[in-house]
């Protein structure tokens, strides 16, 4: 790659060339580590300071990185050199400033190259890291490098599982709104002032049945649920690995759904302080729906209908609509389906060939449909789709008219939903109305308002069709008043029940992997579970053989994943004294999901080395606590990808409640103010096989692009290895010096947008720091050209325009526009003075750009003669008198057409104003054999004139 500048023989002995950044740049660098710049000091603990701590604080946090394989490309630092810009500007308003970044460490990838290689993956990850670091580094950003961490530490997982065992060992007190510690639940059962999830007395329960009861409150549990189980893999699929026709994306084997005992996290008890809370936060309105929707909070009524002596309780947001139910749901793996199935008739004779699916009895029909289902994710049996199901040979009795209605399973109902049983409402619901339609059931019309001959009626309207003998009656009410008189009535006739329906699911927290935190649990030889005590963590990873997990037959069903760290046989089974005398116990084998590490991490940052605790709460309060009355607290910025907004912001909610119910941590909220950026996209190329080809090698002609002479198709989106368009940090460092990428990357457009790479527009941040350096240093001679000189009025006027806008650029992260206001008070300066520039113009310019560029002004800075760093120089104030415009420019209109304009001073009176307007050339020539009979001024707009 060749730039305009790169330092040959006719070039200036002190211009500003990639070099000599690059010269800058490496000593600026050593100079913030050597002196520790960055680091901030805490209240207490090893990183305190005997200085005063300012009141005045910052936390600003990027979503930390995966440590890839692949290192940065320019896309990643976009938002890292953002928040350094900010946290910079901070610190020159004398804020205590932590920024620092870690690393998001275990992981799937790290895993396969061991899989592959038979490297461990803290070898590749340490190696990644390093890369990674010194690819950072060469950014010139300004972190905190005592508080790095990465979740791969064991001094890291020791308080992850520190962190697990605190949720393990609470429960939801579901009066309170809150968790707590689980000695205070067993200390209530004992007592007899609460009883068992099933009603019984704890007191008369055997020791096995006692622990058993209390795990059911716990917030970490086990329980059975549905998994995508791929036993030629050996491993447990997420459902976006598995491919539509129900094949391992990698591998292409059969994967089965499951029932599988797991770990899960009761994050849904906490679903109504996640959607209430949002509220205390200053996020994008954007991200908060996506996390209300995500746990989908929906009031609705839960309503008994009975068949052959059973209750099928069906959930409905819509219990206005009852009269129109002409047949009902079940989720294939309802628990009722077999009993209705066995005490039915058991035969299909004289029904409808389209409900029986081929088969010859409804109990033949169903083994065949759940056999076709079986591979079929939640997602999938969602999907718009032509509706499928199979008649049980059953009917049941709806509760508000005695209709009886014939009763199905059909994939479009979830299990794991309401309570897995729908009322079928076709005439107002799509996916029923799409049912019924295929198999031919009445569509029974009850909210009036729609035409329901092509499609369902959504909308409100008036109640029709829809009354009983026993003092039922909504017809001729709307939705709202409809829904409250039916529940009032099914509540009175003890057939129904008020209900919210939350769409969150509680989090399955298990991993059949080698590369995450092992569980701090063991089991005794009657498989019960027991927490570790605090004292044996770390449970450190154990060394295996091999990484892979154990697989089998790929048609083997019946297999149970035996996750890597079963290999470990002797790291598995050991003898531990947990307060009874020694036994013998067996580890779990196996590891935390990816999410854990980051769902904590902010707190580390705030206490890195801190071995007592997981976080000192007199550090916590300093930086994330409270600031005001109701303030939810929290990292006062988090800036990352949007493609968070659910898993990852749910995971770090629901963790930081749990450590704030119990009192380890006095903010509320993890992140108080969120900040979504956009990315840095790029073109890329294929041929015609449709393979990439090197982006940086094709050329354009004519508008057609070719590489190695071959025409290939252009594409515009992601930067990426795969892609062969990504552009190495390193090279753009390099080549034109990282202040000039740092000011490429934030002039490209606002923060929140996407914008597209473009090497060759480099050159113009480039040319602007240039212009910068040249204002001082004299490119031939290397003086300082700067002098003693006055400020002129239109000197300040500038200057402070330029402070004033930049400020609130700075602090509303609109960096761009900051770029943009320093280049035109840089030009004004280049243009107004060829020779000396005066210091005091030049100076402020140096601080405002040092938070985007800040290697070019340490160093223009230290030329100037001062000593030590500029980090911490005041950021210019504004003076306002500055900034009033003594000159305005009005209109003159003559009988309504403007005619000309005039400059007049701001605190000119009328008179003065008039005769300005009428020496104005085009006005007197209007004016000529003319009567003027009127002369208006309009203060601060317009001169009037009115002639005959
Ligand atoms: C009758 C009805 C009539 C319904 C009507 C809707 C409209 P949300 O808002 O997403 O909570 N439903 C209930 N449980 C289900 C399950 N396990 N699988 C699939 N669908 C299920 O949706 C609640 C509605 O989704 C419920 O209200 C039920 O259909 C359906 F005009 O009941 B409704």
């Amino acid at each position: 790659m060749s730039t305009p500048n790169d330092g040959t023989a006719s070039t200036p002995a002190f211009r500003y060339t990639p070099q000599l950044a690059n010269e800058i740049e490496r000593s600026w660098q050593k100079y913030w580590v050597d002196n520790g710049t960055f680091n901030a000091p805490n209240p207490v603990g090893d990183l305190a300071t005997d200085q005063p701590l300012p009141e005045d604080k910052l936390f600003v946090q990027d979503m930390f990185p995966y440590p890839s394989g692949a290192g940065l490309h320019v896309g990643h630092p976009l938002g890292y050199i953002a928040t350094d810009v900010y946290a910079r500007y901070n610190r020159m308003l004398g804020r205590n400033v932590l920024h620092t970044l870690g690393y998001d460490s275990f992981g799937l990838p790290a895993e396969q190259y061991a899989i592959q290689t038979g490297t461990h993956p803290r070898t590749t990850t340490m190696a990644n890291i390093e890369n990674m670091r010194r690819q950072l580094d060469a950014l010139g950003l300004g972190h905190d490098r005592r508080r790095s961490v990465a979740t791969t530490d064991p001094e890291f997982y020791r308080w992850t599982q520190w962190i697990f065992l605190q949720i393990y060992n609470s429960w939801f007190d579901g009066e309170q709104q809150k968790a707590r510690p689980i000695d205070e639940l067993i200390a209530q059962l004992e007592a007899g002032t609460r009883t068992t999830k099933d009603g019984s007395d704890y007191r008369e329960l055997s020791d096995i049945g006692k622990q058993q009861a209390v795990d059911e409150f716990r917030l970490v549990y086990r329980s059975n649920s549905m998994v995508n189980w791929c036993p030629g893999l050996g491993t447990v699929l997420a459902n976006e690995e598995v491919t539509s026709d129900g094949r391992s994306e990698r591998g292409n084997f059969p994967v089965f759904r499951k029932n599988l005992s797991q770990w899960m996290m009761r994050i849904t008890a906490y679903s109504d302080r996640l959607i209430d809370d949002l509220e205390l936060l200053d996020w994008p309105e954007k991200v908060k729906s996506m996390q209300r929707n995500w746990i989908g909070r929906s009031r609705g009524a839960e309503v008994d209908f009975s068949a052959l002596g059973r209750t099928i309780r069906v959930f409905t947001t819509r219990p206005d609509t009852l009269f129109g139910a002409s047949y009902m749901v079940l989720a294939p793996e309802h628990e009722l389906v077999d009993e209705l199935v066995a005490a039915g008739t058991g035969s299909y004779e004289g029904v409808d060939k389209q409900w029986t699916y081929g088969a010859a009895t409804p109990a033949e029909a169903v083994e065949a449909y759940r056999a076709s289902i079986a591979a079929k994710s939640d997602i999938e049996r969602q999907e718009n789709k032509e509706k499928t199901g199979v008649f049980l040979g059953v009917h049941a009795t709806n509760p508000v008219n005695g209709a009886q209605i014939p009763v199905f399973i059909a994939d479009y109902v979830l299990t794991g939903y309401g309570t897995g049983a729908i009322m079928a409402v076709p005439a107002h619901d799509e996916r029923d109305y799409e049912f019924a339609t295929v198999f031919g059931l009445p569509i029974i019309e009850v909210v009036s308002g729609g035409d329901i001959g092509e499609a369902a009626w959504t909308g409100d309207g008036t109640l029709v069709n829809s009354a009983n003998t026993q003092g039922l009656d909504i017809n001729g009410l709307n939705k709202a008043e409809a829904i409250e008189r039916t529940i009032a009535w099914l509540v009175a006739e003890g057939r129904g029940t008020e209900k919210i329906q939350y769409k969150l699911r509680d989090w399955l927290f298990a991993r059949q992997r080698y590369w995450g935190e092992p569980f701090p649990v063991v089991y005794d030889e009657q498989g019960l579970a027991h927490a570790l005590p605090d004292s044996m963590l770390p449970v450190e990873l154990p060394e295996v053989a091999d990484y892979q997990p154990v697989s089998f037959d790929p048609e083997d069903a019946d297999s149970e994943p035996q996750p890597p760290l079963a290999k470990a046989k002797e790291w598995v089974e050991v003898e531990l004294d947990l307060g009874d005398g020694p036994k013998t116990y067996f580890r779990d084998t196996n590891v935390m999901p990816q999410w854990a590490g980051s769902s904590w991490y902010q707190l580390r940052y705030v206490d890195p080395n801190n071995s007592e605790k997981f976080v000192d709460l007199e550090n916590e309060r300093y930086w994330t606590g409270p600031r005001f009355d109701g303030d939810c607290g929290g990292v006062d910025l988090y800036v990352g990808g949007v493609e968070h907004a659910v898993l990852h912001l749910l995971y770090a909610r629901f963790w930081h409640k749990v450590l704030f119910d119990l009192g380890h941590v006095s903010s509320v909220e993890p992140y108080r103010r969120l900040y979504n950026q956009g990315y840095i996209q790029a073109y890329a190329y294929t041929d015609a096989r449709g393979v990439y080809v090197p982006a940086e090698e094709v050329e354009e002609k004519d508008g057609k692009f070719f590489w190695q002479g071959e025409e290939v198709n252009q594409e515009y989106g992601k930067m990426g290895k795969s892609l062969k368009n990504a552009v190495a940090p390193d090279d753009i460092c390099d080549n034109y010096g990282a202040d000039t990428l740092r000011v490429y990357e934030m002039s490209m457009g606002p923060l929140d947008t996407s914008r597209p790479w473009a090497t060759k527009d480099v050159v113009g941040a480039q040319r602007f720091l240039q212009r910068l350096w040249r204002l001082v240093v004299d490119e031939e001679t290397g003086d300082v050209l700067t002098g003693d000189l006055p400020l002129t009025d239109e000197d300040n006027k500038q200057l402070h325009r330029t402070v004033e806008g930049v400020r609130e650029d700075y602090a509303n992260l609109r960096v761009n526009t900051v770029v943009a206001k320093l280049i035109e008070y840089v030009n004004y300066l280049t243009k107004t003075y060829p020779g000396a520039v005066p210091a005091a113009a030049v100076e402020p310019l140096i601080v405002m750009t040092a938070p985007v560029a800040p290697h070019i002004a340490e160093e223009l800075w230290k030329r100037l003669g001062h000593t030590g760093t500029v980090t911490f120089v005041d950021f210019p104030t504004v003076d306002e008198k500055w900034l009033v415009d003594d000159e305005i420019e009005l209109p003159v209109q003559i009988n309504g057409k403007v005619r000309a304009r005039v400059n007049v001073p701001a605190d000119a009176d009328q008179d003065t104003i008039i005769a300005r307007a009428l020496e104005e050339p085009n006005v007197a020539a209007h004016l000529e054999g003319k009567n003027l009979i009127k002369q208006i001024v309009v203060p601060g707009r317009m001169v009037n004139l009115v002639v005959k």
